[in-house]
C-alpha cells in the first residue's frame, strides 16, 4: 500500500504544505496514542475549566489542544493557527504561507464512553497584506482552502483527507507509524436511506426541520415510499465518516433552544473542512439555503446550520428550507 507522502506528491502537492500536513499528523499520532491509553493514561475525564464555546473542557480536549498547538507553532511554514479551544487567533511565524484552523478533539462527550472521537483541520493560504496576529486572516471563503481532513480515533486510526481533487483514506499502521493510502477516491452515494440527526431536539426545531424528518418517518406509506433508518454519533467526524463511507445525510440544523445561539457546529473548523471533503467525494454540503464552501466566515467561532451528505437526498432536503 503507498505511503502519504509520495501519494500527494502524485498531486503536485506543494512541498511545504505537505510539510504542514505532516506536522499536523505528527500531532494527530501523538493523539491517538493518548486516547488509546484511555483510564490507564489518566486522561479521562472533565476539566474545572469551560472554553470560549462556554462548555466544560474534557483533559483530552486539553492535551490535545496542546499537543497540535506546540507543533503547529514550531512550524516555520504556519503563519497563525485557531482551535476552538483558543479563544482567539494565535500568530506564529510573519513569513509563514499557512494557516490552520483545528477542532483538536470533536466528540468529547464521547471519550469518557470510548465512543468515536477525532481531530478536524483545515489549511488555508496566510493573506500576505495582513499581520500574523490579525484574525481577518481567516476570514476567507471556504472554497479557499488548501486542504481539509480530520484523523478519527476508532477501532482504526484514519485520516481522510483532500488537497483539492478527490478524498482519499488513509489508515494509520501502527507497526511502522505511518498512514497507507486504503482508498484511493471516496464516492458518496447519490441517494441514501439513512439520516443522522439529534431527535431529541426535534421539539425545537423550526418547520423545515420538522416537515421534512416527518416525511422521512412515514417510511413506505408516505411521500419518500421508502424506509429510513437513523444514526446519531454524537460526534459529527464519526457520523460524518459514516456518510463518506456509505451515504447518508447528516443534520445539524438551527433551532429555538438558545436565540443567542441558533446553530451549534463552528464554521471554521468543523463545516467548512468537512464540506470541502464531502464535495470532493461527489456529496453536497449545505446550511439549508446556501452551500457551505460559499460562506466566509466573520469570526473564528461562527456557528452555522448543517446539512450535508449524498447529494439527492441534501437537494431534497434543501427544498424544504428555500421553498
Ligand atoms: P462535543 O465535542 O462537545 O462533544 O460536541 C460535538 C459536536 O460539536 C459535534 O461533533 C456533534 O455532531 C454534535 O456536537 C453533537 O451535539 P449534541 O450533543 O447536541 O447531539
Amino acid at each position: 500500500m503507498q505511503r502519504l507522502i509520495p501519494t500527494l506528491r502524485s498531486d503536485q502537492v506543494d512541498l511545504e504544505l505537505l510539510m504542514l500536513i505532516r506536522t499536523v499528523l505528527a500531532g494527530c499520532k501523538e493523539i491517538s496514542f493518548r486516547v488509546s491509553q484511555g483510564a490507564l493514561g489518566g486522561v479521562l475525564g472533565s476539566t474545572l475549566d469551560e472554553n470560549i464555546q462556554g462548555e466544560q473542557q474534557k483533559k483530552l480536549d486539553v492535551i490535545a489542544n496542546q499537543l497540535l498547538k506546540s507543533m503547529l507553532l514550531n512550524d516555520t511554514n504556519v503563519r497563525a493557527i485557531a482551535s476552538e479551544e483558543e479563544d482567539s487567533i494565535v500568530a506564529a511565524h510573519e513569513d509563514g504561507k499557512y494557516l490552520v484552523a483545528f477542532d483538536p478533539l470533536d466528540g468529547s462527550s464521547n471519550i469518557d464512553i470510548n465512543g468515536q472521537i477525532g481531530t478536524i483541520f483545515t489549511i488555508l493560504p496566510a493573506i500576505k497584506e495582513l499581520s500574523a496576529d490579525d484574525p481577518k486572516q481567516f476570514e476567507q471563503s471556504g472554497r479557499n482552502q488548501l486542504a481539509a481532513g480530520y484523523v478519527l480515533y476508532g477501532p482504526s486510526t484514519m485520516l481522510v483527507l483532500t488537497t483539492g481533487s478527490k478524498t482519499r483514506c488513509f489508515t494509520l499502521d501502527r507497526t511502522h507509524g505511518g498512514f497507507l493510502l486504503t482508498n484511493d477516491e471516496v464516492s458518496v452515494p447519490l441517494q441514501t436511506q439513512e439520516f443522522s440527526i439529534n431527535m431529541a431536539n426535534s421539539r425545537f426545531w423550526f418547520e423545515p426541520t420538522k416537515f421534512y424528518i416527518n416525511d422521512l418517518l412515514q417510511g413506505e406509506s408516505g411521500i419518500r415510499k421508502k424506509r429510513f433508518n437513523m444514526r446519531w454519533n454524537a460526534a459529527m467526524v464519526g457520523d460524518i465518516h459514516r456518510v463518506l463511507t456509505r451515504g447518508g445525510i447528516f443534520l445539524y440544523p438551527e433551532d429555538k433552544r438558545d436565540p443567542a445561539k441558533p446553530a451549534k457546529l463552528r464554521l471554521l473548523y468543523e463545516a467548512m473542512p468537512m464540506a470541502m471533503l464531502v464535495e470532493n467525494a461527489g456529496g453536497k454540503a449545505s446550511t439549508g439555503l446556501q452551500d457551505i464552501l460559499d460562506i466566509t466566515p466573520d469570526g473564528l467561532h461562527q456557528r452555522v446550520p448543517v446539512i450535508m451528505g449524498s447529494s439527492d437526498e441534501v437537494e431534497r432536503c434543501c427544498y424544504y428550507y428555500t421553498d
